[in-house]
Formats: structure tokens, C-alpha cells, sequence
């Protein structure tokens, strides 16, 4: 019988495939030089999808992630599909596998790089050494509630509907997820909402207090509203350690975040699910970033985030840290040796494609 772990996967579209291309020259050389075997599957998602099985994602797609060890995923979005019904939207794939395997916690760590610092839209004081982690709830919140939809009324007026739901259990185990990393990292949580005005961030404040004080009281516990979060990352960033809050805050304050690190194109993320028998749980890893369409098939497109997002599969769903660990270091040191692609390249630099830098990173 094989021993490889069965990887599924999913570049996308726009730069999706062009990025996944240099994780999966990786892989073949982890294959040859550390005895790493992976059965990878691909499969088209997203608006690739749509244009061949006129769906964002089959059914089989979501049963052989359930099957697979990890989801490797790259990105989804097609301006083609921009005005279609919602279930015909590229972006359902992502919505869907995050549903069907229950992908509740994603991880997103904003780390700058110490040859980034000058990247950065804040200033290399303010955020040299910054490594915080953004865990953000993926299949709750207002992405999901119901009622949702777009009606027209009596007059003829439209009116759009999106509801902001959240369950004690969906806010526990997200906070619990939070609390887990806080103790590996610097033992703080800062827990966002907007409990001023909306319910769901009332009952979000309260429960995520309860736990802590029920089961984490080690771990230091602040409260803040999702504008002020905003206002305090651009401010004085490394005040942060792990921040957690809710599906459409957490989206937003984490591509906020990615810009502090040096550009969208260097956030990897993990998406985890609840631990199941025998120790094994569903998890998705992918860059923040979308396909963008302005870039996808030119060359332009920077690798990096999927390729962190690579290494960051290898540590948590393959338990290969020593190899995670190798892939960040080579991402470090060809960052230190000058490579850029056109989003990092300060002036005085010439960017590269996204060939070039993956090659530089197998390299
Ligand atoms: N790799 C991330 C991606 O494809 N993002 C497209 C998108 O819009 N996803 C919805 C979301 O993450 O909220």
C-alpha cells in the first residue's frame, strides 16, 4: 500500500494556476530530496469550472477534498461571472468547500519579512518584526445567514438582503482556535466585533469572555470594535499578537494587514476544521489573495503566498515542520538576495516574473 499523502489540487483562475505551477515544482523536488511522496489530484474550480461542467465546483471536486489529506487551493474569480446568480459565481467554490468540510478557522499570519521592511506601506519602524496572526471565521457570519437575497418591492424598488448570524458553539470554537495559537505565539488575543451596534458582536464578545475565563484565563484577553482594529493596525501594528473575529471583518482586516507586510501577493492562509476521529482534520490552504484577472497569464503575478501557503500545509497537515521551515527560510533569503516581483519592487529594484521567483525559491 502507498504511504503518500493525497493531495487535491485546485489552482483556479485568473493567476491561480500560474502560482499553484511553482508550488508543484516544489513538491516534485521535496518528492526527489526529502522523501516527502504526495498523490496529487487536480481539479478545475471556480470560473475554469463553470466554462467546462457549468458549475464553480462538482460534487466529486467537494468528496475528494473531503478524501484528501489537504487542499492546496489557489483562487477563484472571473470578472466573466460577475453579474450571474449567485450559485453560478465563481467565488461559491471556495464558499462551498469551506461549508461542506466545515473549514471554520483561517488562519491568516501577516509577517513581514526583514527585506520587506522598505515594502511596506508603513514606515520600517513601525513594522519591522511584525508577525501577528489573523484567524478569521469562515462559514458563519454574514456570508452565510439567512435572509438573504435581492427582492423587489411593491414600487418597484429593489432591496438587498444579508443577515449576521453567530451561534455560541460557531464563536467558541473559533475563539478556542485563537486561544490554542495565542500560547505558541505571545499569549494574546485580541477579540474584534462591532458590539455597539450589532447583536451578533454583543453575543460574540460575550461568549468569547466566558471562555476565556472558564478555560484560558492564562492567555492575555483584549476587546476591540472592528473600526477601531482598522485604525489601530495602520497606527501601531505590532500592538497585535492574535487577533480573531468574525468571516467579513476578518477578510477585510487581514488584506488590510497584507499590505503592512508588503503587498496582498505574500499572505498564505490555512483554513482548518474541527479535529475528528484518529486525530485527522479537513483543512485548505491558500493565498489571500484573488485571481487577479488585470494580471493572470502574464507573467506577473507573485508566487509567494501560495508558496507559504504550501509551507504552511506541510506543518499543520502533514506534520513536516522541518520542511515548512526550509521553504520560509528560501523565500527569506531570495527576498534578502534582491528579488522582487513587480508588487514588492520599491524603487531601485527591477522585478522579476513569477517563473523567475519561483525558480529562485526552488533554487
Ligand atoms: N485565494 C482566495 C480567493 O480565491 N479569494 C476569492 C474570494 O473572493 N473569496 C471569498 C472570500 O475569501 O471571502
Amino acid at each position: 500500500m502507498s504511504d503518500a499523502k493525497k493531495l487535491l489540487a485546485l489552482p483556479g483562475d485568473g493567476i491561480g494556476p500560474e502560482v499553484m505551477r511553482e508550488v508543484l515544482k516544489i513538491v516534485h523536488w521535496l518528492g526527489q530530496a526529502r522523501d516527502l511522496h504526495l498523490e496529487i489530484t487536480e481539479e478545475l474550480v471556480g470560473g475554469a469550472s463553470l466554462a467546462v461542467h457549468g458549475v464553480p465546483i462538482r460534487d466529486e471536486v467537494i468528496s475528494l477534498a473531503k478524501e484528501a489529506d489537504a487542499v492546496l487551493f489557489g483562487s477563484v474569480g472571473d470578472p466573466a461571472w460577475a453579474h450571474v446568480d449567485f450559485d453560478k459565481r465563481p467565488e461559491v467554490a471556495i464558499l462551498r468547500l469551506r461549508q461542506e468540510l466545515e473549514l471554520f478557522a483561517n488562519l491568516r499570519p501577516a509577517k513581514v519579512f526583514d527585506a520587506l521592511v522598505d515594502a511596506s506601506t508603513l514606515k520600517p519602524d513601525v513594522v519591522r518584526g511584525l508577525d501577528i496572526m489573523i484567524v478569521r471565521e469562515t462559514v458563519g457570519g454574514v456570508y452565510f445567514g439567512q435572509p438573504r437575497g435581492i427582492e423587489t418591492l411593491p414600487d418597484g424598488t429593489k432591496r438587498g438582503v444579508n443577515t449576521e448570524v453567530y451561534t455560541t458553539p460557531e464563536i467558541e470554537r473559533v475563539a478556542r482556535v485563537a486561544f490554542e495559537l495565542a500560547r505558541v505565539q505571545d499569549n494574546r488575543v485580541c477579540s474584534v466585533e462591532k458590539c455597539n451596534v450589532m447583536e451578533s458582536g454583543l453575543l460574540w464578545k460575550q461568549v468569547v469572555t466566558d471562555l476565556h475565563a472558564r478555560e484560558y484565563s492564562d492567555v492575555q484577553l483584549s476587546h476591540m470594535l472592528a473600526d477601531n482594529c482598522a485604525m489601530q493596525l495602520v497606527r501601531n501594528p505590532r500592538q497585535f499578537d492574535v487577533i480573531v473575529t468574525g468571516n467579513l471583518f476578518g477578510d477585510i482586516l487581514s488584506d488590510l494587514a497584507s499590505m503592512l507586510t508588503g503587498s496582498l501577493g505574500m499572505l498564505p492562509s490555512a483554513t482548518l476544521g474541527t479535529v475528528q476521529a484518529a486525530g485527522k482534520r479537513h483543512a485548505l490552504y491558500e493565498p489571500i489573495h484573488g485571481s487577479a484577472p488585470d494580471i493572470a497569464g502574464k507573467n506577473l503575478a507573485n508566487p509567494l503566498a501560495q508558496i507559504l501557503s504550501f509551507a504552511m500545509l506541510l506543518r499543520y497537515s502533514f506534520n513536516r515542520e522541518e520542511d515548512a521551515a526550509l521553504i520560509e527560510k528560501a523565500v527569506s533569503n531570495v527576498l534578502d538576495s534582491g528579488l522582487r516581483t513587480a508588487d514588492i519592487a520599491a524603487p531601485g529594484f527591477t522585478p522579476v516574473g513569477t517563473e523567475a521567483m519561483g525558480a529562485a525559491v526552488l533554487q
